[in-house]
């Protein structure tokens, strides 16, 4: 046959799943195989993700992958969110569970960092955004513990899943990038950085880039999986967002000209695909960061709180004995009066779990807005908020780069999201070009696909081939945009990610 099966394992914030694709040229089929719930785990005033739970689902998902495939698996990539990590002792054994980039031990983090090395040298050395949560900060609040002093290596997620797969140990470039440690211009670890902060860079195994092999899958894993050996796992963009830009379909090459992503799921990541990093102060006070993509590129983007805002409203009326159901509040929604309260959907006051409609109530009061009272208006306000920020992060990304874009593409979960991409087009004025949502499934066996030889091309040959296979919908924008302009001026900060 000309066609090969290739399995993607897909981590997200909400659920991880396991789809594989049937994958050749002309041809990209891809099909979900496995999903399970991502939930996390408070222990101790610690939250954790359950990355035994996580690491089971992939199992199961590798099983469902070889039954569905009917024939050998080609390969096996794994892409998840960022930053987080687990730690390994002399044996490699995992020391505790990874904590969630959610938790609160960074709190104070940022000021220590801040006091060794000033936020504009790290800006400098790194291009990346202020995260609270960036990996940096986790480690810099985990110095003098116990288990960091026991640890010999520390594993990204998706770096960590791989080492259970098949015994061998790397640090994928593009998710490395997230740790806020590594230079984007030479795309290796900032000696500096980590000297500055006192941060070990020996506990990372050796880096690797999207389309390295990655080991076989142990003989062990074989067997509890059913699969058929050898299965090789290859390294993709192991970031997720990284993988999901892959599989945009533009139009045009990789070289950033002509079109904004949004990778809207838990967070909208929402800004341009470039060939060299923008470092100025200017992308530093407006809290851009400059992610390394696959095939050589920087993810020049903002953080958005995204669909975590209506989650957690979900996780919340659901808790208080008021379940909601997502289809029925987006119908209220696209009726509802558009624009009439907005939040700052960067504002790290969302950040943490808790009562999220009451959050936004009160963000809506101290900017004298109205309240939402119904988890109708709630939704609008979150979707109104979103697209205001969208808009925000696609024109500065432009002015800071100095590129253009004529259209706006919205991949991730959101893209089933009806009302925010209509409001995203109206907001940004731009044509929305919404899909695939399963982007990083796609970007991950794609630079599989293009590794074992299935598929040729750079990024422009890959983005091809998802246009020509994949359905996508089409949003023209509409309304007056000034009624945006006045919602932006009711909450002053144009929707910046960064406050501090
Ligand atoms: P992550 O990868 O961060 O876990 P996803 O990219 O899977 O997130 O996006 C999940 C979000 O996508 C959900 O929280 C939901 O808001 C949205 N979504 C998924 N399916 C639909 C749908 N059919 N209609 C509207 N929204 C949807
Ligand atoms: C999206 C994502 C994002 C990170 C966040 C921690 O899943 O990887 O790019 O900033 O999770």
């Amino acid at each position: 046959t000309r066609t090969h099966s290739f399995a993607a394992v897909d981590l997200g914030a909400s659920s991880g799943r396991v789809m594989v694709a049937r994958v050749g040229p002309g041809t990209l089929d891809l099909q979900e195989v496995h999903r399970f719930a991502n939930r996390p785990v408070r222990t101790g005033g610690t939250l954790h993700w359950d990355v035994l739970a996580l690491y089971r689902g992939v199992l199961d998902g590798l099983r469902a992958a070889g039954a569905a495939a009917g024939g050998p698996l080609a390969g096996v990539g794994i892409d998840s969110w960022a930053v987080d990590y687990g730690l390994l002792d002399a044996d490699g054994a995992l020391l505790g569970n990874p904590v969630h980039y959610r938790d609160t031990r960074t709190d104070g983090a940022p000021e220590k960092v801040a006091a060794a090395l000033p936020p504009e040298e790290l800006y400098a050395a790194t291009g990346i955004q202020h995260l609270p949560f960036n990996t940096v900060f986790q480690l810099v609040a985990a110095q003098g513990t116990p288990q960091l002093a026991a640890a010999q290596q520390l594993l990204l997620i998706p770096d960590l899943i791989s080492y259970w797969l098949t015994g061998e140990a790397g640090t994928e470039i593009t998710n490395a990038s997230t740790t806020q440690l590594v230079d984007p211009r030479t795309r290796t670890w900032s000696p500096v950085v980590a000297a500055r902060l006192g941060i070990d860079l020996g506990l990372f195994p050796p880096l690797r880039s999207p389309g390295d092999p990655a080991g076989p899958l142990r003989s062990g894993v074989l067997a509890e999986t059913g699969l058929t050996g050898p299965v090789p796992v290859t390294a993709v963009g192991s970031h997720d967002t990284a993988s999901a830009v892959v599989a945009v379909p533009a139009d045009g090459g990789g070289d950033g000209s002509g079109f904004a992503y949004i990778a809207t799921g838990t967070w909208s990541l929402a800004g341009l695909e470039l060939d060299r990093p923008v470092l100025t102060e200017a992308s530093r006070a407006a809290n851009f960061t400059n992610e390394l993509g696959v095939d050589g590129t920087v993810r020049y983007l903002r953080n958005i709180m995204g669909l975590w805002l209506l989650q957690e409203c979900l996780r919340t009326w659901e808790a208080q004995g008021d379940p909601q159901h997502l289809a029925a509040l987006l119908d209220g929604a696209a009726r509802a009066a558009p624009l009439r309260s907005v939040v700052d959907a960067g504002d790290p006051v969302f950040l943490a779990p808790d009562d999220m409609p009451r959050r936004i109530a009160r963000a809506c009061a101290r900017t004298g807005q109205p309240e939402p009272r119904t988890p109708v208006e709630t939704t609008r306000c979150v979707l109104d908020s979103l697209a205001l920020a969208h808009r925000a992060a696609v024109e500065e990304a432009q002015a800071l780069s100095g590129r253009t874009a004529g259209t706006v593409h919205v991949v991730g979960g959101g893209a089933h999201n009806t009302l925010l991409c209509r409001l995203t087009a109206d907001a940004t004025g731009l044509p929305v070009v919404a899909g695939p949502a399963e982007a990083a499934a796609l970007g991950n066996v794609l630079v599989q696909a293009r590794a074992a030889g299935v598929v040729g091309g750079g990024l422009a040959g890959l983005r091809a081939l998802v246009r020509a296979t994949q359905p996508l919908r089409y949003y023209r924008p509409a309304g007056d945009r000034s009624a945006w302009d006045e919602a932006a001026d009711r909450i002053g900060t144009g929707c910046r990610g960064r406050r501090t």
